[in-house]
Formats: structure tokens, C-alpha cells, sequence
């Protein structure tokens, strides 16, 4: 049922746009296009309930999602979840999840977050429209798409009352969605594998400029912190120039431009390419080059032309645009500005980016952006979830040596909930399943160019052993006596 004049399907008008690449704060990218980059591309669509939470609102909206069925071993097999998170969902990724697939003969499934790429119930993104953007709704359309999915398939596959085994799985922000959806629908998963998964909500984010310090290593992390305080120089005497020669003119506030600054680097960690930014720096510094151009140099090549970074993501007028032309930098915002935050505050002494980078800059964007009123809810994020002392069972979680989102997951390991650390020089978000470096993809996963592979390949092992065990103990929760079809108790790969 449909009503209400603002409502729109976003189907036709955006085909083309979700080929540009976004990049915001978080930000799991769509993978740079190329041969087998995906599994499948072919869209399927979900009529969706807009609010879960009302009692009288029944409006629906088009959800997208994609299903890959190659690998699926039709006796048995069970169902992996693939959650998308905060950017265009654009088919399903060819990363480690298909080998895993291959391993357990699963069917792969993928359900667009709403808002995002082609799942959006609004035409205008305006503050009132998106007020069914958050974690909640999206944990709601996941459990509605589980259900509507598992009845979908038992028809395709003619079977009956029959409940597949299913695995949820998720990097960066959609790993915490994937650790929340077993918290909280616990009898619709058999477990949640949460890689670099941010699942506590922090306000106060300074652990993750930290890390990047630590990430950098000494003589790396003074260059930087050298090039800030340059670019503060400059932005005094001729901000004009400077931005120019970051190609970034289009930056009026000069925080989001210093924010712009500090962004690139971090994803040169998060994204596993530390060499890429370090090694000309430390050079140039050798050389008494001009350090500021040097950095303009790898922001220009690495950060706007080859991890494709739209630079106007960072202006905040643009960001005010409710029919921007790429929408995810929005709408990401829109969930950091109210429910968590993970506002990346320059900590007080010691930190590589600008001093101007406060909980002020972020508030203040937050307000122009999207109004008076707009503020995180952290605690009560954290109240709902319960942050990193999560309360939920069978999710692993996983995490990149030199990631700085690593401080916003859980680090500490427990029997039910294990948390492993993949430990080298270029290990960064979601290395587990996307090998080394996180960006551009590496088809499978690949982890050979992983400065210490092995250290990838045990923590996998773990994962393997950890589905294994929870698949096997899965049990059909029905109502009817038929004892469920695909569970047999046994576990599901033999030999790995
Ligand atoms: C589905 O199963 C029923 C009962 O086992 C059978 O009679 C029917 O022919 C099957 N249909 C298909 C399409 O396989
Ligand atoms: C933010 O955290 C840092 C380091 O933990 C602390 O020094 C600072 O006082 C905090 N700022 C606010 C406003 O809470
Ligand atoms: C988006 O639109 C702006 C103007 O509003 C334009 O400058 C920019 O190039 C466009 N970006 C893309 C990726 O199309
Ligand atoms: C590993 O790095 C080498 C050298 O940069 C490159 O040629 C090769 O394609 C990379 N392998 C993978 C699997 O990415
Ligand atoms: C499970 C695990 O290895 N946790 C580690 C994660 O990283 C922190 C350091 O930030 C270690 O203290 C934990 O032991």
C-alpha cells in the first residue's frame, strides 16, 4: 500500500549514478568495477515496510537485493547472508565469502541497506524524510527479508515448513548490523560473522587519529603532523593556493578541508596501502622536498584519482543538497548525526590531524546540515546494543592490526563471542575477507599480497571453524514436528 505525495521509488533515475564510486567517513566503497568483481549483478525487489516501529503507517517501499545460487548444495546447504552497509549495493562481491560459499555449499543472498543506492523510499532527502534512516529499521528489514526470502526459496525449491540454516555476515558498519542481527533476532541466524564490525557507538572518537599514529610508525606520523601544521600556515596566509593544490577549491569551510586532508590518509591505513602514502613522504623528507606538495601529490593521485573520492562529499553545502547526485555522504552523515557519531576528534596533544578537527566542527556540521535538534544518541545506541560488552552469542569478530576503526569494536575474546586481531603491516578493514590491500578488490579474498599471509589464513581457519560448529548445532525452531530437512546435526564441511 502506498500513499503520501513525497513517496517515490527510485528505480530508473539512479541506474547510472550508482556506477560513481562514493567515498564518506566510514564508508565499506563499492569495489573499483573489473572482471568477476562480482558474483551477480542481476536485481531482485522486496516490497518493504517503510516503518517497523508504527502501528498505523503500513507504507512500503522497493528494496533491492541479489541472490547467487552457483554454489549452493540444494540436499542441505545452508543460506549466507551478505548485509550491505552504508554505500549503493551494486551486486554481490566476489570476496572471501564466495570461497566460504564454495566451502559450505551456500546460497549467497544480499539486501541493500535502505536509503542507499537504488533502495530509497524518498525522492528528496530532506531531515523529515529520512527520518526512517537507522540501524533499527535496517535490523527490521533484514529480519522481513530473512522471512520473506526463506518462503520464497522453499517454493523454488518445493519443499515446505522447512527453515534453512542461515550465517550472517558484514564488514565496518554492516559487521556491527551483522553482530546486532544476531543480538537481536537470535532464532533467525545461526551466527553473525562482524568483520572490523564498529558496534560501539562512540562520541569522543580520539583512539582513531591514535591509531593511525601508531599505524604510521614515528617517522611517518611527524611527517604528517609536519604537513598539517603546514597547511594551517598556509590556510592562514593563502588558503586559496592551497586548496588549489589539492584540488579542492570547491571547500569554503576550511575544516571540511583540513577534515578532507585528514581522511586521505587514514584511508591509505584502513584500506591496506601504508607504503603508498609513507615512503614518498619519509622521501621527500630526506630530500628537503616540499613536504605539503609531496602530500598533495599522493592526495591528488591516490586519494581523488585512483580510490576515486568525490572531493565535494567533504563540503558541507553540498552535503545540504537533499537531491545530491550521489547520496550515500549524506545519508551516512545522517546516521554518524544521530545515532553514532564516531566523531573523529583530533585527540589533545600528539595528533596527526588539525586541532580544529573538535566535537565542535562535528556538532556544528551536524546542525547545518541537517537542523537544530540533530545530535548523536550514543548512549542510547549504546543502551540498545550494549556497545562492546554486546550481550548476543556464536558472532565472531575480526579485526585489522593497523585499522583505526578496530578501537570502535569488540577486542576482548570470550568462548561465545571470539575476537580475533590479524596482525601485520598492511592488515586493515575487513581483512579477513577482502585479503590485502582492502581497496582495490581482490577477487576471493586473495591474501597472498598480505605482508604476513599466514596471519590471515589462521584467523580464516578460526572463522571456518567457527560456522562449522554453530551450523552443526543449529536447530529448526518451528512450531511443526517434521524434523527440519537441512538439519541433520552433522557438520557441514568435511574437509577443509
Ligand atoms: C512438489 O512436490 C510435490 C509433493 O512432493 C509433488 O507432487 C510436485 O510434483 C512437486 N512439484 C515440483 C514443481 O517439483
Ligand atoms: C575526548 O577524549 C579525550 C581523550 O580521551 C579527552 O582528553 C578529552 O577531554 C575528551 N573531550 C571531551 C569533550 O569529552
Ligand atoms: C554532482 O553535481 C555537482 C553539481 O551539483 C557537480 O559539480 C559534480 O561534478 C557532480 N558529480 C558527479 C560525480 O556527477
Ligand atoms: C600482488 O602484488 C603484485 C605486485 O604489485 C601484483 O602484480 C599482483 O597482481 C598482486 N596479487 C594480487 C592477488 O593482488
Ligand atoms: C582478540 C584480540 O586479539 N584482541 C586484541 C585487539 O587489539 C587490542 C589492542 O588494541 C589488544 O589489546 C587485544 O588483545
Amino acid at each position: 500500500m502506498r500513499s503520501g505525495a513525497d513517496f517515490f521509488v527510485l528505480c530508473l533515475s539512479l541506474s547510472l549514478l550508482s556506477l560513481i564510486p562514493t567515498a564518506h567517513p566510514l564508508g565499506f566503497r563499492p569495489p573499483r568495477l573489473g572482471n568477476g568483481a562480482y558474483l551477480t549483478r542481476e536485481e531482485r525487489w522486496l516490497d518493504q515496510t517503510l516503518d517497523h516501529f508504527s502501528p498505523i503507517d503500513h507504507r512500503q517501499f522497493k528494496q533491492r537485493y541479489y541472490e547467487f545460487l552457483d554454489y549452493f548444495r540444494v540436499s542441505d546447504g545452508p543460506i549466507f547472508l551478505k548485509i550491505c552497509g552504508e554505500s549503493s549495493c551494486n551486486g554481490i562481491v566476489n570476496d572471501y565469502t564466495a570461497v566460504l560459499a564454495k566451502k559450505f555449499g551456500a546460497a549467497l543472498v544480499s539486501l541493500e541497506h535502505r536509503y542507499y543506492g537504488k533502495s530509497s523510499p524518498f525522492k528528496y532527502l530532506t531531515t523529515e524524510n529520512l527520518r526512517f534512516l537507522s540501524s533499527k529499521q535496517a535490523l527490521f528489514d533484514l529480519a522481513v527479508f530473512r522471512q520473506h526470502y526463506q518462503d520464497y526459496f522453499n517454493t523454488k525449491f518445493n519443499i515446505s515448513s522447512v527453515s534453512s540454516s542461515w550465517f550472517v555476515f558484514g564488514v565496518s558498519y554492516s559487521g556491527a548490523l551483522s553482530a546486532w542481527f544476531r543480538l537481536k533476532f537470535p532464532h533467525l541466524t545461526c551466527g553473525s560473522l562482524a568483520s572490523s564490525g564498529v558496534v560501539l557507538a562512540v562520541y569522543n572518537f580520539t583512539e582513531f587519529d591514535q591509531q593511525i599514529g601508531v599505524s604510521a610508525g614515528a617517522e611517518c606520523k611527524a611527517v604528517l603532523q609536519e604537513i598539517t601544521r603546514l597547511v594551517e600556515e598556509q590556510l592562514q596566509s593563502d588558503g586559496r593556493s592551497v586548496k588549489s593544490l589539492f584540488s579542492a577549491s570547491m571547500l569554503s569551510n576550511d575544516v571540511d578541508f583540513l577534515y578532507f586532508l585528514a581522511d586521505a590518509a587514514v584511508t591509505a591505513f584502513q584500506y591496506g596501502n601504508p607504503d603508498v602514502l609513507c615512503s614518498p613522504l619519509i622521501d621527500a623528507k630526506k630530500n628537503g622536498e616540499d613536504l605539503v606538495e609531496a602530500y598533495a601529490h599522493f592526495v591528488k593521485d591516490y586519494y581523488i584519482d585512483s580510490f576515486g573520492t568525490s572531493v565535494l562529499s567533504y563540503d558541507q553545502h553540498y552535503l545540504k543538497n537533499t537531491t545530491p547526485n550521489e547520496t550515500a555522504a549524506r545519508l551516512w552523515w545522517f546516521q554518524v548525526c544521530t545515532e553514532v557519531a564516531y566523531f573523529q576528534v583530533a585527540p589533545e596533544s600528539d595528533s596527526i590531524r588539525s586541532s580544529k578537527i573538535d566535537i565542535r566542527y562535528h556538532l556544528d556540521l551536524c546542525k547545518n546540515v541537517f537542523g537544530e535538534g540533530i545530535y548523536p544518541s550514543v548512549d542510547m545506541t549504546n543502551l540498545y546494543y550494549g556497545g562492546t560488552r554486546i550481550a548476543g552469542s556464536k558472532i565472531v569478530f575480526s579485526n585489522g592490526s593497523q585499522d583505526p576503526w578496530r578501537h570502535a569494536s569488540k577486542q576482548t575474546s570470550s568462548e561465545d563471542l571470539p575476537s580475533y586481531l590479524i596482525k601485520c603491516h598492511n592488515c586493515g578493514h575487513g581483512t579477513d575477507l577482502r585479503g590485502c590491500p582492502q581497496e582495490p578488490l581482490n577477487i576471493e579474498g586473495d591474501a597472498t599480497n598480505c605482508t604476513s599471509p599466514e596471519a590471515v589464513k589462521k584467523v580464516r581457519q578460526q572463522i571456518i571453524d567457527h560456522i562449522d560448529l554453530w551450523l552443526s548445532q543449529c536447530q529448526d525452531t518451528g512450531d511443526d514436528d517434521e524434523p527440519g530437512l537441512f538439519l541433520t546435526g552433522k557438520r557441514m564441511v568435511s574437509a577443509l
